[in-house]
Order: structure tokens, then C-alpha cells, then sequence
């Protein structure tokens, strides 16, 4: 009775006396006691590995403390939660950003010392959480990490892949991909709930009946698969707040198929049951292509389906009606890919709840809104309807009505005007019938977001533009930014230690503006002393990394010029490896008594290439070929070399990103959405070289021109090239470095020709003849500017002072306002 109840909360609160101490004898106690009991190693016998292993359970009982009182107010308050609902997280690692969140970093590394460790090489034993491809999925994790840090009521939802992005391996200069079968070693960052998982159902087919008098639709399914739910906590900085990254994992339902047994094939019977495991089983790998494959869609589904009825469960605990659902719940888009959870709402709502049509539509068209990530149409996702239909035979139904009506209220506006109708149609006829997934958002969604200003632009005037002409109050745009806890707190804390003494506050590490007060000192010698001590000590350490992954020696006196980001023809990775072969050739060709002007350069190329993408895998090879040559060549010593960093992922770039000197982001005008990648470099101190694309725009508009190295084509000359015709505008030097390659000047003749194909006269498509020149300029000009380290330290600490608006913290706090309507709701400390 309750009598007995709160005498078992009291004895509760007898034993958990307060919140869990951190004092460097408790943690010392807090990581030997998981070694022995969690880990079962002695705790007189155990290697680095099971150190991490006890430290992040000991971290991990912390933030499980803070989950459950967030949670415990969350509930009591009951404020309107954002379900922030995305196919992709790049987390990377946990360790040391929930440590530097919740403030015991120092406390920890006290405790290890005391125990013969050190928390940075046990924080190196941590493999990265890689369940996505690039930018889009960073932006998640970034995300997460200010929802949580500035005190919003929000959930993440996602898939717990077994296999996250492919590892990849360079052999003889080409990519070969391995399998990330990244839980091998336990995961100590997510917690298993048994008991929160749910049917979700696939197949079958869609029966009338009446019922009290009413038509319904019944959908039959064919199969059942379940789903179970790990939580992973997210803890905010300086704040008590943790909030649930909640990722499905697919099991086998019980719901038993009886006559599967009957058949006497138990063996086979039990192994088909097992298979319901590979629908979250991997990860795809191409970062913007859609093969209308029927296990993607399955992964969508299902991901959609177990997030819905969680989110719904959650709110029928305390609301009786569907009436104030939109006052309480923001369903939150990452790209198209969950947009199957516009006609499951509707689906619920109508053959679940019973809620007419008109009710249904009245409360979906109010909850969801939609973040775009691409920008051209071969970005955006189909559906084939034949596939939707068997898959979905119920959605297709509500997928098909959705889209009848809009087309009515189309007719309305504009008549007849068939043109026009079948652009906007859901529908796209053809060959082969396909489902618009970003039609079919737009007409639901309240709000569609743009990730950059210019994105956005080009959203209103290209694809999307006859959807703008008709609601032009739902398109918004949210330029990017990046976390600050990551990007310089976790990666760089030199840096970050720098910054407070000069600032005289660590207040900027919640409040990026702040760093605009480094402004007033860009000139002062002691500051760019320490800056560049700072810059020095993360090159070396960069330049440690190098020799250990690819065992080549690189000076640390060299300027280190990086590229790293998802390798794509529009990235022009080749512009950049055409540019080091001029610079190669140059040098080759120099009298000796100039080569003592040249600045000595280290270039550094990483990234991966989507497995089916060859022009990419083509790229890499070169990369090599040319680094091959490069580096070997006595007549060039250390003036020029040319790095390839294998396997790029969130850890290398923690370590790549503090260490630059000069970053690229070259791709062609129009083609970036965003680009995140900038921010990061650009908080840390790196200067950039650039084209007007993406977010550069907004990054130039904060710095000023005259600190970064801005070159090429901008959009409006992007598209008068390409209406004229290309190749207006050729190079002799970039003609001469092409023959290079198609001659075969580095090996591999053949294997290069339709590479070369790709950027010839006629087929150049991304400009890189057009604007070769340009880069050569402002690549000379970063030269010339790196030579004078005065003036190089003072561009660099204005990069940083001026980085301010890309913090994530920004664009959370406008999504906030503008597209969610949420407000914070701090947890007491
Ligand atoms: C992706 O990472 C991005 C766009 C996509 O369009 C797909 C993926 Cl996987 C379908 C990137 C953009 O290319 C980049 O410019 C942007 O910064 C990033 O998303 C985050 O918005």
C-alpha cells in the first residue's frame, strides 16, 4: 500500500544520500570499484583498455544520475518537447566531451594520476561512434550538445546501426572499405531498455470495414519486427541538464509466427526470425545518392514507426486528447529521410485513434517542420511507388489522398495549369512511378529551413521554387554552426585556456559572442606570442599523428594546408591536387637560388569516398600517385609535401583541425548547402581559403574579406558560365597539369583518363578550368601573408574572435524561437 511505498522511498533516500561526489578519492574508488565488478578485471592486473573501461562507467553512472532527474522534472513540468528526428549521428567520442560537460574533468585526471594513468592516452583507447556519413550527421551530434547545454526539452531519435560507416583502409593508394562492427567492445555510453520496445509492422494489405457505422481501413501486415530502445544521455555544460539520444535496435518480435513452427522446420523457422535483426544492422554509405533500395526504405520505416509511438505514448501519460497534441510535441525532419512520419501520424490518428481526416490533417500540418541539406534535385529522395505500396500499403493509400487534395487546392489557385501541377505533384509519373519525398514534407511541414542564407536562395529560385511561390511564409533558414564544447574545448584545450585568460572568463564556452572581445588584442605582442605557442604545440602534436598513421616525417615550420571532408567531384579535391602539381612543378623548375623564397608547405588530403562513387575513389588514388612522386623527389626536400590521412573520421579531425594553418573549402559556387567544416577551422585559429559558397558567405560577412584567401566563380558567374557554355575562360597552367596526369607523368595512365574526361574543356562541369587561376592567386596570397608571422597571427586570432555566430548554440536557440516554439526548462541543481 502506500503506507509501504514511502517507507521504501525513505529507506531509498537514506542510501543515496544526494547527488554522487566527486572528490578524487570517490572517483579513484568510483573507476577501480567498475574495473572489478563491471569490467571483472582485478583491480591489481588491468591494462589501459579496462582503465577506459572502468573510467567510462564511473563517467557514466554521473550521467545517469543527471538523466533521470532531468527526466523526473521534465515529466512534473510537462513543457512542449522538440523530437529531433534524424537517420544519422556522428557522435564520435563520449569520454572526454561528458567529462568536460559535467565538470569533473579536472577531478578525473587528478584521480587517474593518483592511480599511475593519464586520461589523455585513456581517453585515445575510445573507438569513434560513427553512425553517419558527413556534415549532415555532425550537425546532429553539434545539435544535440547545445539542446542540451542551453536547457531545451528535446529528444533525439535514431538508429542504433550495428555497423557504422566504413573504415577505410588505403592499400597501394587505393581505397579499400572494412566493416565498423563498432559494439565488438561494448558500448558504455548507451544504456539497454528491455522493456521499452515496440512491434512495428511491414507488408500485407489494407482492408475495408465499417465500423459503428463508419468506413475504417484495417491494415493486415505480413510481418512484425521489434523494436528496442538504447539510450544514450547527452549531457549539457555548466548546466544539470542531460537529455536521451534514444537509438532502435531490431530484434525479433515475439509476437510468434505459429505456422512458421508448424511446419516442422524449427531450424529455419528460428534462423528467418533472426534476419528481422539486419534492418538496423548497417549503415548506408552514400552521403547523396538514393537507389530506391527496399532495406533503406524498412530502415526508414522502422525507425519512424517505434520513434511515433514512443512519442505518442509519452504524451497520452498525461493528456487524455489529441487536442493540445501541437502545444506539446515539434516533430523535428533531418532532411527527407523520416518523412514517413507524416502519413504514419495521419495513419495513427485516423485507423488507430479514430480522429476523422480533417482532424488529423489539422494536427499534423501544425507539428512537423523540415530541415533541407541538399541543394540540386538529384539530392532529393524518391520512393518508387511499387516498392512504398508493398512495403506500405496503408501509407501509400494516405500518401495518395494527401497528395489529391493538394492538388485540389492547387486547381483552385492556379487552374488548369498542368505544367505546374505535375512539378509540385507528390506523384512524379514516368517509367517508373516515384513518391517526391520532399513534396510530399513540403506540403506537411509548417516550416522548411535552409542550412545557409544562400541555400536557401538557391532553394527558393531552383527546386523548390514553385513551392515558394505558393507558401512563401514556411521557407526560413537556419545557418549551421558547430559546437564550441567539441570544436575547441574537447579538441583544442590550449587554445581554450588561452582564450579564458585573455578574456578573463570562461563564460564564452556557453556564449560565443563573448569571443569578439579578443578583437581588442589582435595586435598585442604577448597574446600572439601565446597564440602561436599555442598553433605551435598542436602542429607538433599534428605532425606526431602523421608519422604514426604513415610513418612520413613532416616540419612543423611548414605551412599545413588541409583538406578534409566526404570526397565529391563538387568538393574539388581534384582542383586542390592539381594546384600541389603547379606548385610541384614550379619548384621543379625553379633556379635553386629561388627555391629559398619558397614557403615549405605540407598539404593534407582526408576523406572517404561513397564505395559505388568511382570518380571519387579515382580522386584518392591520385592523391596518392602524386604524393608518391612528391615525396620522393630530392630536388623538393621539405618545400612541398602531400599527406593522404586514412580514415577520416571525428577524432582525426579533433586532432587535424587544431594543427592547420590554412583550410580549403573550394567547392563550386552553389554546390555547398553550407559546409560545417569552415567553423570548426575557423574557431580554432585556421585561416581559410575559399569560394563564395555555403555558409563562407555569412563567415566572410563576420571577418572581412581581408582575412581570408576568397577565390573562383561566384553564383550568379556559376550560372552565366554554364548558360554560355563552359571553358570560356582556359588556362594555360591548368591545361599543362591536366596533360600531367593524362600523359601519365604519375603512373596509372588509363586508370586516370576519365578522371581527366571529367574536367576537359567541354565536360567541366564544375568549373575547376574556369577558376584554376584564381585559386593559384589566392593561393600565393595565403604564401605571401604566412611569411610575415605577424600579421598571420593576427588574421589568425580575428578568425577565431569572429567565430562566434557559428556556434550551434545560435542556430538552436533561432530553431527554438522560430521553427519549434519551445523554450528552455532548466532542471534545478
Ligand atoms: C550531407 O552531409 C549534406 C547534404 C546532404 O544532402 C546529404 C548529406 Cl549526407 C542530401 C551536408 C551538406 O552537403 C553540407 O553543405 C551541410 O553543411 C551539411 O549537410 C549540414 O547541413
Amino acid at each position: 500500500g502506500a503506507g509501504d511505498r514511502s517507507a521504501k522511498a525513505e529507506r531509498m533516500f537514506q542510501l543515496m544520500d544526494g547527488f554522487m561526489t566527486n572528490d578524487p578519492m570517490s572517483l579513484q574508488k568510483d573507476i577501480l570499484d567498475h574495473v572489478e565488478y563491471t569490467v571483472a578485471r582485478s583491480r591489481f592486473n588491468f591494462d589501459d583498455f579496462e582503465a577506459y573501461q572502468g573510467l567510462s562507467h564511473s563517467v557514466r553512472d554521473r550521467l545517469i544520475e543527471r538523466w533521470h532527474d532531468t527526466h523526473q522534472y521534465l515529466k512534473r513540468k510537462d513543457p512542449k518537447r522538440l523530437y529531433f528526428l534524424s537517420l544519422e549521428f556522428l557522435m564520435g567520442r563520449s569520454l572526454s566531451n561528458s567529462v568536460i560537460n559535467l565538470g569533473v574533468r579536472d577531478q578525473y585526471a587528478d584521480a587517474l594520476n593518483q592511480l599511475g594513468f593519464e586520461f589523455e592516452v585513456l581517453a585515445e583507447q575510445e573507438g569513434d561512434a560513427a553512425l553517419g556519413n558527413g556534415g549532415l550527421a555532425r550537425l546532429s551530434a553539434c545539435q544535440m550538445d547545445s539542446l542540451a547545454t542551453m536547457d531545451f526539452p528535446a529528444w533525439g531519435y535514431g538508429l542504433r546501426y550495428q555497423y557504422g560507416l566504413f573504415r577505410q583502409v588505403i592499400l597501394d593508394g587505393f581505397q579499400h572499405e572494412q566493416p565498423d562492427y563498432w559494439l565488438n567492445f561494448g558500448n558504455p555510453w548507451e544504456i539497454e531498455r528491455v522493456h521499452v520496445s515496440y512491434p512495428v509492422k511491414f507488408y500485407g494489405a489494407v482492408e475495408e470495414k465499417v465500423l459503428e457505422g463508419k468506413k475504417c481501413h484495417v491494415w493486415v501486415p505480413g510481418e512484425t519486427v521489434e523494436a528496442v530502445a538504447y539510450d544514450n544521455p547527452i549531457p549539457g555544460y555548466g548546466t544539470r541538464n542531460t537529455i536521451n539520444l534514444r537509438l532502435w535496435a531490431a530484434k525479433p518480435s515475439d509476437q510468434q509466427d505459429m505456422e512458421a513452427f508448424n511446419t516442422g522446420d524449427y531450424i529455419n523457422a528460428v534462423i528467418n526470425r533472426q534476419r528481422a535483426e539486419t534492418i538496423s544492422s548497417l549503415l548506408y554509405p552514400d552521403d547523396r545518392s538514393y537507389q530506391g533500395k527496399e532495406l533503406r526504405l524498412k530502415q526508414q520505416y522502422f525507425f519512424v514507426s517505434a520513434s511515433l509511438q514512443d512519442i505518442i505514448r509519452r504524451f497520452k501519460d498525461s493528456h487524455s486528447n489529441f487536442d493540445d497534441f501541437p502545444e506539446k510535441v515539434a516533430l523535428q525532419l533531418n532532411d527527407t529521410h523520416p518523412s514517413l512520419a507524416i502519413p504514419e501520424v495521419m495513419r495513427v490518428l485516423i485507423d488507430e485513434e479514430y480522429l476523422d481526416w480533417e482532424k488529423a490533417w489539422g494536427i499534423v500540418s501544425k507539428i512537423f517542420s523540415l530541415t533541407i541539406h541538399a541543394v540540386n534535385p538529384e539530392g532529393l529522395e524518391k520512393v518508387p511507388v511499387d516498392l512504398l505500396g508493398s512495403l506500405l500499403p496503408r501509407h501509400l493509400q494516405i500518401i495518395y489522398q494527401i497528395n489529391f487534395l493538394f492538388m485540389e487546392e492547387l486547381k483552385k489557385h492556379y487552374g488548369l495549369d498542368y505544367n505546374r501541377l505535375s512539378r509540385m505533384s507528390i506523384v512524379e509519373e514516368g517509367a517508373v512511378k516515384n513518391i517526391r519525398m520532399a513534396n510530399l514534407s513540403l506540403v506537411c511541414c509548417h516550416t522548411v529551413d535552409g542550412v545557409s542564407r544562400l541555400h536557401l536562395a538557391t532553394l527558393k529560385t531552383r527546386v523548390f521554387k514553385d513551392f515558394h511561390e505558393f507558401w512563401p511564409q514556411k521557407f526560413q533558414y537556419k545557418t549551421n554552426g558547430v559546437t564550441q564544447r567539441r570544436w575547441i574545448v574537447v579538441s583544442n584545450p590550449p587554445l581554450s585556456g588561452l582564450i579564458s585568460r585573455w578574456l578573463g572568463t570562461d563564460a564564452w564556452i556557453r556564449d560565443m559572442d563573448l569571443l569578439l572581445g579578443l578583437r581588442d588584442h589582435a595586435e598585442d605582442a604577448s597574446l600572439q606570442e601565446e597564440w602561436m605557442m599555442v598553433r605551435k604545440v598542436n602542429k607538433i602534436r599534428l605532425s606526431e599523428f602523421i608519422e604514426a598513421m604513415i610513418g612520413m616525417k613532416v616540419s612543423p615550420d611548414a605551412m599545413f594546408d588541409v583538406q578534409i571532408k566526404r570526397i565529391h567531384e563538387y568538393k574539388r579535391q581534384l582542383l586542390n591536387i592539381l594546384g600541389i602539381i603547379h606548385r610541384y612543378d614550379c619548384i621543379k623548375n625553379m633556379k635553386e637560388s629561388d627555391k629559398e623564397k619558397v614557403v615549405p608547405r605540407v598539404c593534407i588530403i582526408g576523406g572517404k569516398a561513397a564505395p559505388g562513387y568511382e570518380i571519387a575513389k579515382k580522386i584518392i588514388k591520385l592523391c596518392h600517385a602524386v604524393g608518391e612522386k612528391i615525396n620522393n623527389d630530392s630536388d623538393i626536400g621539405d618545400l612541398l609535401k602531400l599527406v593522404f590521412i586514412p580514415d577520416y573520421n571525428v577524432s582525426v579531425a579533433e586532432l587535424v583541425i587544431p594543427g592547420s594553418d590554412l583550410s580549403q573549402h573550394i567547392s563550386t559556387a552553389g554546390h555547398e548547402a553550407s559546409g560545417t567544416g569552415s567553423m570548426k577551422f575557423l574557431m580554432n585559429g585556421c585561416l581559410l581559403l575559399a569560394t563564395a559558397d555555403g555558409s563562407t558567405v555569412e563567415i566572410i560577412e563576420e571577418i572581412g574579406n581581408e582575412n581570408m584567401f576568397i577565390f573562383g566563380a561566384n553564383v550568379q558567374e556559376v550560372t552565366n558560365l554554364r548558360q554560355n557554355g563552359l571553358g570560356v575562360k582556359k588556362s594555360l597552367q591548368f591545361a599543362r597539369v591536366v596533360r600531367m596526369v593524362r600523359e601519365g607523368y604519375f603512373g596509372f595512365k588509363d586508370y586516370f583518363k576519365s578522371l581527366c574526361d571529367t574536367v576537359e574543356d567541354s565536360s567541366d562541369f564544375y568549373l575547376l578550368g574556369n577558376d584554376f587561376e584564381s585559386y593559384l592567386e589566392a593561393q600565393a596570397e595565403a604564401d605571401k601573408a604566412f611569411v610575415d608571422q605577424k600579421k598571420w597571427t593576427k588574421m589568425s586570432i580575428l578568425s577565431t574572435a569572429g567565430s562566434g555566430r557559428f556556434s550551434s548554440d545560435r542556430t538552436i536557440r533561432d530553431y527554438a524561437q522560430n521553427t519549434w516554439g519551445i523554450e528552455p526548462c532548466k532542471c534545478p541543481s
